[in-house]
């Protein structure tokens, strides 16, 4: 029962993490919104060592940002919010255009070229919080 309770304990006082060693961002981007558009889609590939969740994100440069799927829906694609992203341990999990993404709704000034975009990913496992990442990532054209 001691052992237990110092357990808990330990695990109470784990200080908030703000490194990276929760989860590995790579090759983030903003894909370039046409002139005028109120929202704009941001892509990464995110791995984690251990199995949690996305939870939230959230970034200076837009007023909300959603976690979104793509999905075929009567021959349309279409596009829903996931409440949460759940990430496995050691399996990367990519957001690329026609799937998952992130929706940044009503940037706060017009997205240019090479500007860069600084996201929080905040992460949870169950309902506890573990910590944010920090990510960068740069507005680009989409190629094609
Ligand atoms: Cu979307």
């Amino acid at each position: 029962m001691r052992k237990l309770a110092l357990l808990f304990l330990s695990l109470i006082m784990m200080p908030i993490s703000h490194a990276s060693g929760i989860a590995k961002v790579t090759d983030a981007w903003v894909r370039l919104p046409p002139p005028g558009a109120q929202i704009a889609a941001a892509y990464f590939t995110i791995e984690s060592k251990q199995t949690l969740s996305l939870s939230s994100v959230t970034s200076p440069a837009a007023e909300v940002v959603e976690i979104h799927t793509m999905s075929m829906h009567n021959g349309m694609m279409e596009m829903r919010q996931l409440p949460a992203l759940a990430l496995e341990a050691g399996k990367p999990v990519k957001l690329e255009p026609g799937g998952l993404h992130l929706m940044l709704i009503n940037p706060k000034q017009a997205l240019k070229e090479g500007d860069t975009v600084h996201l929080v990913l905040n992460f949870k496992q169950g309902k506890r919080v573990i910590g944010e990442v920090d990510v960068t990532a740069t507005v680009k054209a989409p190629a094609h």
